[in-house]
């Protein structure tokens, strides 16, 4: 069998599919170990299976001279630099449509935890506060007007949760969808400005990073939610994190970060912020899902049939 790279985890049901049908090597785990680990077993390796949060580390697809596809287990491909997998002939494959749900999903309910404050909800009951009083009174969630950014596969499923919540819809994308009906704008100010929760569904790239800038965060205003399930990268972190110490942001629900999985402390502390650790993706389904197109694209690849999600 074909022999694999394999650095990211899949959930163990496409794992036991992998481990059966291809010689998986694992690296060392101390990083410290890996150039020798590497260049006493990277000639002979084939496939390359990661995730988005980690893609191709800088100096691997280097160290493997016979390298031919990368599989990630996610749909983001920031990490990954295509062009070098080009100029090498290397495919690469990702994993759309099967976390889209998910990943929404994550949205609203960080835009729920915002404005309902659920986690400090659920303290008062579990810490027997709740015979001593009352917890303070929440915001309301429905009825607002909503902002997008990138209204690609997961943005415009954002958007068919939001139409339940009877408020306003309105975004700013790459590609105009005018068929959707929702408000269209040219700037991310002008969609900041016209917002009073704004999701970033938008894809990382060196052409989005830092896009949800200190302008855009201060459009929002000391009202404004932001709510990111796309990437640390797209938004100015420490912007953020100035702004909602100074209430010129009014809250955050973050789902990604800039140096995961390293949280900065200052935003850890504020207590206006809902914080996740990256899990959008994260259920048994869904992660069962995504490996197993992992494993479908690895088969077809070096079955010599189309990848089934390219993206390369
Ligand atoms: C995970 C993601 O990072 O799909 C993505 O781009 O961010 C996530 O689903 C991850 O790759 C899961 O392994």
């Amino acid at each position: 069998p074909p022999a694999l790279l394999q650095i990211g985890a899949l959930h163990h049901e496409p794992q036991a599919l992998l481990d059966a049908r291809y010689d998986v090597r694992h690296w060392p785990g101390d990083a410290a170990a890996r150039p020798a680990w590497l260049a006493a077993n990277g000639a002979g390796i084939e496939g390359l299976v990661t995730t988005g949060g980690l893609g191709v580390p800088p100096g691997l697809v280097e160290a493997l001279p016979d390298l031919r596809i990368v599989a990630i287990n996610g749909v983001g491909f920031d990490r990954v630099d295509l062009a070098a997998m080009r100029a090498r002939d290397i495919r690469v494959s990702n994993t759309p449509d099967v976390l889209t749900d998910d990943v929404a999903d994550l949205a609203i309910a960080l835009m729920l935890n915002c404005f309902r404050r659920l986690p400090a909800a659920e303290r008062h009951v579990r810490d027997g506060v709740w015979p001593r009083g009352e917890v303070p009174l929440a915001r309301r969630a429905s009825g607002l007007r909503y902002g997008i950014v990138g209204l690609g596969r997961i943005g415009q499923a954002i958007a068919r949760r939001l139409s339940g919540f009877g408020g306003s819809i309105a975004y700013s994308s790459p590609t105009r969808r005018p068929h959707l009906g929702h408000a269209y704008h040219e700037t991310l100010v002008s969609l900041a400005q016209a917002s009073d929760v704004l999701f970033v569904a938008a894809a990382a790239s060196a052409a989005t990073a830092h896009m949800i800038d200190r302008e855009v965060i201060e459009a929002l205003g000391p009202n404004g939610v932001l709510v990111n399930i796309a990437r640390g990268s797209v938004v100015d972190e420490a912007a953020l994190e100035e702004a909602l110490r100074d209430g010129r942001l009014g809250g955050a629900g973050l789902d990604v970060f800039a140096e995961e999985p390293v949280v900065p402390e200052g935003l850890r502390e504020l207590p206006n912020v809902a914080l996740a650790p990256h899990v959008g993706s994260a259920t048994h389904e869904t992660r069962a899902a995504m490996g197993a197109l992992v494993v479908e694209n690895l088969d077809s690849f070096f079955g010599g049939r189309e990848l089934l999600t390219p993206v390369v």
